[in-house]
């Protein structure tokens, strides 16, 4: 992940740590190579501007040059105001509604499919209900790839494809008799660029869903916003980036939160139903300045409940 974009901008930071005391010039240099490297990345160009221009304008005040290692805190900079155009803080799923229906949404292909089971996953995982529902009257076979995922899941499915306008709503009602407590909507992909399905808009607003996310995959870059922009109507409330896994540049990621407004809530990182993960904008700056990301480590480990077993063991002196 990223790693065209990190290996470039861990060497101008080496570099920049390898001169100690840093003249107003060093660090003007140090910014222009950080903004080539992002800009060969695929990074929006108004983003890299705005983040480029806050740190300048912070680096001048804190006087870096006058400080012990200023490289060191230029870095810390950088990783501040980088998670800032990320979105800041972690943002969640709303949720709200009995059900609560989370509709993705998205281009052909990007991963709509799997991110449904992935998502279904993730919330039963923390206490949830989900049922998936197939709302793709489109593709053949629609329901059937999300059977099979659902299945291997041990997630209940239900298949509203002939009729999405008239079934949906009905599924919300059975859903709800059954206590489930999170409906995840699966919906047919369009051609990159060409509007979301006719049916799409009038069954939102009917249904009125607590979360639209706009599923898109990492690896188009500052494609990924032309194909959103596209699906803005529909009242998106968050974004899903897949195939963070392939991607080397990392363009998506930095630009799709501030161009659109909206937050990355989740990454897709492989394609297996567990390769989802929330986003935090923080550890994801880590990621790509080369930083490790030790919390999100601890996370995974917590989830499997490794953390637990581990601790457990040591109590009862297994590792002595
Ligand atoms: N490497 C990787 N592959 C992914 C990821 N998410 C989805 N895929 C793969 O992308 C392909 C398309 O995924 P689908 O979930 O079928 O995509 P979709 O958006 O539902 O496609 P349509 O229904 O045809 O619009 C599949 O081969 C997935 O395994 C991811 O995060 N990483
Ligand atoms: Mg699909």
């Amino acid at each position: 992940m990223f790693e065209s974009l990190s290996g470039r901008l861990s060497q101008i930071f080496q570099r920049l740590r390898g001169k100690g005391l840093l003249t107003e010039a060093d660090v003007e240099q140090g910014l222009k190579e950080i903004r080539s490297a992002l800009l060969s990345a695929d990074v929006h160009v108004e983003v890299v501007k705005e983040l480029l221009s806050r740190v300048r304008e912070r680096a001048v005040g804190e006087r870096l040059v006058e400080s012990l290692s200023p490289a060191q805190q230029l870095l810390a900079i950088v990783r501040q105001e980088m998670a800032r155009v990320m979105g800041g803080e972690a943002q969640k799923l709303r949720l709200s509604g009995k059900p609560a229906v989370v509709v993705l949404v998205g281009p052909a292909g990007s991963g709509k499919t799997t991110t449904a089971a992935k998502l279904g996953r993730h919330l039963a995982k923390r206490g949830r209900k989900p049922l998936l529902v197939s709302a793709d009257p489109e593709r053949p076979a629609a329901a059937e790839q999300l059977a099979t995922l659902a299945g291997r899941l041990g997630l209940p499915w239900a298949s509203a494809d002939q009729d999405p306008l008239a079934q949906v709503p009905q599924v919300l009602v059975q859903a709800r008799r059954n206590l489930q407590d999170v409906v995840i909507l699966d919906t047919p992909g369009t051609p990159p660029g060409l509007p979301p399905p006719a049916f799409l808009p009038a069954l939102l607003s009917q249904i009125e869903p607590s979360d639209v996310l706009l599923v898109v995959d990492a690896l188009t870059g500052q494609e990924a916003l032309r194909v959103a922009e596209v699906f803005q109507p529909l009242g998106l409330t968050g974004i899903v980036l897949t195939k963070l896994d392939g991607d080397a540049r990392g363009g998506a990621a930095l630009s799709l939160p501030s161009r659109l407004g909206k937050p990355i809530l989740f990454v897709g990182v492989g394609e297996r139903p567990e390769d989802l993960e929330p986003f935090h904008p923080e550890r994801m700056a880590d990621r790509i300045l080369g930083l490790g990301d030790l919390s999100g480590l601890v996370e995974k480990l917590q989830e499997t409940g490794a953390a637990e077993r581990a601790a457990k063991a040591l109590k009862e002196g297994e590792f002595t």
